[in-house]
């Protein structure tokens, strides 16, 4: 080989090994992948809506109450029955900028909505289905509307399209027990791979830019690891800088949503409803929950996790390099539960003091201490926050921190509080010691942040 050309392999070598492991057919250097999903992985917090025409019914169905957007499978409901909550489809109360606002004040950087539920019924004007917004009372295209707000108000907009549809007469398989009503023969799932990318393409032309495409549902057997990335790839054709979840391909392994090999298509593992033991150093992910036991809104479901729960868990989750998606869902006025409001608020006010701990952030090995997690900054900076107990509604006068090597000149702060904290060496740990004010009047409560700055060496 002559000098040129082996300078020239060396170079291909270095580019080839800098791939990042999966990019779909794009190719993608590692630091152009880092870049696309630098906002997600600073945002760290995110907004889930549920809303369609499940939100009709509340949840009720034939004298039980424990349905959700899952009610016309789990309830037998058969398609023309289902398709008449269309005509009734009338949200009047729907204002997407209150939305949009209300997700920025709880300290959310984005917003995933369902464009199309797995009961195939889009929320917004498409032109290749009948099964749309356009054929309701309403007639109002809700994805528009929220496109405006959001880029009014700087958050991102994301849309959750369900791969399986139990509406459109092409999907296959059939639900089991409507094989009489609607059997298979005729269906073509290959058109409706064609006619879910026409939607697709609505979404990702009509709307301006988009940040993430979450898909779901795709764990049936029609669906394959080739078919996800092919549409991985068509996804990006369209929006170069999108974010797409790994539910897009058939490799994710359960409910801890991570896919079973790196080379598998999608941008984020998506664990559901469940936290992962701990982070996992080089994977993105996001855990997507809900504040009661539905996703879709559900009149008599009670079942709320208290805004403690939630904001140690946003702790939680950010100290193990995760995203939060938290999920809301409007009821048929498109009004939003009032409980579901109001721990939103709670969050937004613990975000207004404590959110410097929590966005931008990357975990601190070994993640957790007792009832205190650890996120750091690139710059070194590495807050500990402590998660107080059901019955703790003061912090503790001092706090021990094992994660730090007590080193001279180190500053401690509390978020919220003015002034620099007294800490000593006790070990290989540091004892910090709270002001008798902070400790009679927290600036929050649930969780007490504290920032500790490191002399550089
Ligand atoms: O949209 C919300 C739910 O309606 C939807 N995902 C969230 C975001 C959802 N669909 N199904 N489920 C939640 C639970 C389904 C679990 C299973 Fe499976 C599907 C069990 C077996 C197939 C997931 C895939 C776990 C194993 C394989």
């Amino acid at each position: 080989m002559k000098k040129k050309s082996v300078r020239f392999a060396g170079l291909l070598v270095i580019l080839v090994l800098s791939l990042s492991a999966f990019a779909g057919q794009v190719l993608e250097t590692q630091a152009q992948h880092d870049a696309r999903m630098q906002w997600w992985r600073e945002a760290r917090f995110g907004l889930f809506i549920h809303w369609g025409l499940y939100a009709i019914p509340a949840g009720e169905w034939g004298g039980k109450t424990n349905y959700g957007e899952w009610i016309r499978n789990n309830a037998e409901i058969p398609l023309p029955t289902y398709d008449k909550f269309a005509a009734q489809f009338n949200p009047v109360e729907f204002d997407a900028s209150a939305w949009v606002r209300m997700a920025k004040e709880a300290g959310m950087k984005y917003i995933v909505i369902t464009s199309k539920h797995h009961d195939g019924f889009a929320i917004f004007d498409s032109k290749v289905s009948d099964f749309d917004v356009m054929a309701t009372p309403f007639r109002r295209d809700i994805l528009k509307e929220l496109a405006a707000a959001c880029r009014k108000e700087g958050i991102r907009l994301c849309f959750y399209h369900s791969i399986m549809d139990w509406h459109h007469p092409d999907y296959l398989p059939r639900r089991p027990w409507e094989v009489r009503d609607r059997p298979e023969a005729g269906a073509d799932f290959e058109r409706y791979v064609g006619y879910m990318k026409a939607q697709l393409k609505e979404l990702l032309t009509d709307y301006g830019e988009l940040g993430v495409l979450w898909f779901d549902g795709e764990w049936e057997s029609t669906w394959t690891e080739a078919r996800g990335r092919d549409l991985y790839g068509y996804v990006r054709s369209l929006q170069p800088k999108i974010i797409i979840n790994n539910r897009v391909g058939a490799s994710r392994t359960g409910m801890e949503g991570f896919s079973a090999d790196k080379a598998s298509a999608g941008d984020f593992g998506t664990p559901e409803q469940t936290i992962p033991a701990t982070g996992v150093p080089g994977l993105d992910w996001e855990t997507c929950m809900t504040m009661n036991d539905n996703w879709g809104y559900n009149k008599n479901d009670q079942a709320w996790k208290t805004s403690r729960d939630l904001i140690q868990k946003l702790a939680d989750i950010a100290s193990k390099g995760g995203n939060f998606l938290l999920n809301i869902g409007p009821d048929a006025q498109g009004e939003l539960p009032a409980e579901s409001l109001k721990r939103l608020a709670e969050i937004g006010s613990w975000m207004q003091i404590n959110g410097e701990a929590i966005y931008k952030t990357r975990p601190v090995a070994p993640y957790k201490e007792a009832k205190t997690c650890f996120t750091r900054l690139a710059d070194g900076t590495v807050y500990a926050i402590y998660l107080a107990d059901e019955d703790e509604t003061r912090p503790p006068a001092s706090l021990m921190i094992f994660s730090q090597k007590p080193k001279p000149g180190t500053k401690i702060e509390m978020l919220g509080v003015k002034g620099t904290l007294l800490w000593e060496a006790v070990g290989q740990g540091m004892l910090i010691h709270l002001p008798a004010a902070a400790v009679k009047n927290p600036p929050c409560r649930y969780a007490w942040a504290f920032k500790i700055s490191v002399p550089a060496r």
